[in-house]
């Protein structure tokens, strides 16, 4: 690599992206930890795309119709934060680079969409930044459609690295927006050949290019190091009616001495080492120190795109009053005001007609009433459309030549499906909600515990969530998901016991605009629970009194979903052997926890005998069996401890033993001292 050729060719440039090498290499050191290799092989990219391209304005990082950036290779963090600091953004200053990685610091580990305004989406785990860019570009495309092009027209840069590229996620993401044509997508594929064992081809040797291009994306080939060519490829880049892939040959570590081996991926802090690639960039200043005249030059970068800005601002209260009121209030995520009057009018129709159905279904029956009002939902599956009961009349289908259809045909692919909604949530305008079995939450875990870290209200709608499923067998049918979900911070799992809890669960969910939601909805026919009419959202208290003992109050049965119905039937017996028995449903743990505990006491009391039952394993259910502070009550659980089995679902219930009666007798054995 001849540094000196790069320099001599274009000086200026040469100096904004030394710019970025040095604050890497500087606070890569400070921290003693970090990745110094890819922003000091990437500089010149980012260089180009925000001098020349990126549609962004440093004071003002929201502003809806910038052109979003995404670092999927997210361990390049400093890239990032080089990027911010030199453009004047307010919150990633010098303070914070020197803070690198600090406890507090705005500048963490890998870029936190909830650390900086400017930070798009949280990366780190490879494959997830090109995967949400994905719903980025898809959520930009159904805005358009919705307010038109004088209000919505904006691009996703995406700088991905071999590890994104090698994570299968990056597949399923790349397969859909090829399909969908989404030619507002232009990923830059950091190609160098190097990841942290060594040389790409120790495992892998795709042909990257042809991949992309199978895929129906245009593929171009350039020096990631030549500023011309990466301008001119971002250029064509743009006019194609596909989404682009620009695959940019760079030295990781440039100009170091760990130039192009892997020992550049993470944190070079050797002192002399450093003073030498300085002395090869020219750069004379001390550490943390930037010559005024580069700085100056990067924050007029940063404010190039205040034009642009303010003349979209003058198009955008030109619009009518209507218009723009609508627009900010789906940006914003704010429900209309109709949501909470339509769900009440739905729970009062079910509560009188009692019916008996799915819960996958009364979900359907939901978003049927709700679909209509809100028209920022953005539906889908991942090819189990009738049987997660997503779709709605009314949706429309989102395609290449009809962007305003609000419903995804996500293809077989959880993950990138997750991911996508994660990126639509991000990008604002839209509420999306998607849908496969509850098993299969493993297949899109990784963008679902995101989606909690980086509190986004994405939707799971996840059917088939019990042993109640049957046939399908033990393959399909969730017996650990419930616990997983419910370990996860920040995401409340919803387990409805018949139509009135679904749409309940649903309103919360569409009201949510920090904390993801897992709908677990199931495959069988569940009576009503819920007869009696009330309007008060009682899903909202996580747990609360279905039905209360008569007389003396001995035992408490808790349950969720398909397991409440169990456990009003066992409820029934034993109340006829004059024990009174309280029937606890409790759709949603996180809600109840965050209840005053006078509140929890007053659903779960001390001392009766506590039952749970669940068709599911009792990992976590201690926390309810315990009882407040720790105390043990007499206490049995009512469910499975180990898979399930292919059967028709009324056998399976009586062979695990989730029957009314085993939670009748557990009872009586409490009872008795047994
Ligand atoms: C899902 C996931 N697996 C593993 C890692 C750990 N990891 C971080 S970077 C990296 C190598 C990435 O290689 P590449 O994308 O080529 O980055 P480069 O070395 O070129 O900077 C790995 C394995 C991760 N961050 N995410
Ligand atoms: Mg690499």
């Amino acid at each position: 690599m001849d540094i000196d050729a790069l320099k001599a060719k274009n000086p200026d440039h040469w100096m904004k992206a030394a710019a970025i090498r040095a604050l890497t290499l500087d606070a890569v050191a400070a921290a003693k930890s970090g990745h110094s290799g890819m922003p000091m092989g990437m500089a010149d990219v980012a260089t180009v795309l925000f001098e020349k391209h990126l549609k962004f304005d440093v004071a003002n990082p929201t502003w809806p119709d910038r052109d979003r950036f995404i670092l999927s290779a997210g361990h390049g963090s400093m890239l990032v934060y080089s990027l911010l600091y030199l453009m004047g953004d307010a919150e990633i200053t010098l303070e914070e680079i020197k803070n690198f990685r600090q406890l507090g610091a705005r500048t963490a580990g890998h870029p936190e969409n909830t650390h900086a305004t400017a930070i798009e989406t949280t990366t780190g785990p490879l494959g997830q930044g090109i995967s949400n860019s994905v719903g980025f570009a898809m959520a930009e495309e159904i805005q358009r459609a919705r307010f038109g092009a004088k209000i919505v027209d904006h691009y996703t840069y995406v700088m991905a690295g071999d590890g994104c590229l090698m994570e299968g996620v990056s597949h399923e993401a790349i397969g859909l927006a090829g399909r969908q044509k989404l030619s507002r997508l232009i990923v830059f594929w950091d190609n160098n050949d190097i990841t942290i064992d060594g040389k790409v081809s120790l495992s892998d040797r795709t042909d990257q290019v042809g991949r992309f291009t199978a895929a129906g994306w245009d593929v171009q080939e350039i020096d990631g190091h030549d500023p011309e060519a990466i301008d001119a490829a971002i250029a064509a880049a743009k006019k194609t009616d596909t989404p682009s892939m620009i695959a940019c040959k760079t030295h990781i570590a440039l100009g170091h001495a760990a130039q192009d081996t892997s020992k550049g991926h993470g944190a070079l802090t050797d002192a002399t080492q450093m003073a030498a690639a300085k002395a090869v960039y020219g750069w004379t200043t001390g550490p943390f120190e930037v010559p005024d005249a580069v700085k100056s030059q990067w924050e007029a970068i940063g404010t190039r795109g205040a034009e642009a800005r303010e003349a979209w601002e003058e198009r955008f209260d030109a619009q009518s009053q209507n218009k723009r009121a609508e627009f900010n209030r789906q940006l914003a995520g704010e429900a209309p005001k109709k949501l909470s009057a339509t769900i009440k009018a739905l729970k009062k129709q079910i509560s009188e007609s009692a019916p008996s159905v799915a819960t996958r279904k009364s979900s359907e029956m939901v978003l049927e009433v709700v679909n209509p009002i809100l028209p920022e939902t953005v539906g889908g599956s991942a090819d189990l459309t009738g049987s997660n009961n997503t779709l709605t009349a009314d949706l429309g289908v989102f395609d290449t030549d009809n962007r305003g259809g609000r419903y995804v045909y996500y293809g077989i692919r959880e993950h990138g499906m997750a991911a996508a909604m994660n990126g639509m949530a991000l990008h604002g305008g839209v509420r999306p909600y998607g849908g496969t079995f509850m098993c299969f939450t493993d297949y899109a875990r990784p963008a679902m515990r995101l989606a909690a870290l980086m509190q986004v209200p994405t939707v799971f709608v996840m059917t088939h969530d019990s042993i109640g499923l049957g046939e399908d067998g033990p393959t399909h049918q969730p017996v650990e998901h419930l616990a997983i979900s419910r370990a996860t911070p920040n995401t409340y799992v919803f387990r409805p016991a018949d139509t009135v809890e679904t749409a309940e669960a649903w309103e919360i969910a569409l009201t949510s605009t920090s904390t993801p939601s897992v709908l677990a909805l199931s495959r069988q026919n569940l009576p009503t629970v819920r007869t009696e009419h009330k309007n008060k959202n009682m899903v909202e208290q996580g747990a609360y009194v279905l039905a209360d003992a008569d007389g003396k109050r001995q035992a408490i049965l808790m349950a969720t979903g398909s397991e409440v119905s169990i456990a009003m039937a066992a409820r029934d017996i034993l109340q006829a052997e004059g024990i009174g028995t309280r029937v606890v449903s409790m759709p949603c743990w996180e809600l109840f926890e965050a209840q005053d505990e006078a509140v929890r006491k007053r659903v779960l009391p001390g001392g009766p005998v506590r039952v749970a039952i669940e068709a599911g394993v009792s990992f976590g259910w201690d926390r309810w069996l315990l009882g407040e502070r720790g105390k043990r009550e007499k206490s049995g659980f009512i469910g499975m401890d180990g898979f399930g089995a292919s059967a028709p679902a009324e056998e399976l219930y009586k062979h695990f033993g989730i029957t009314a009666e085993a939670a009748a007798q557990k009872v009586r054995d409490l009872l008795s001292g047994k």
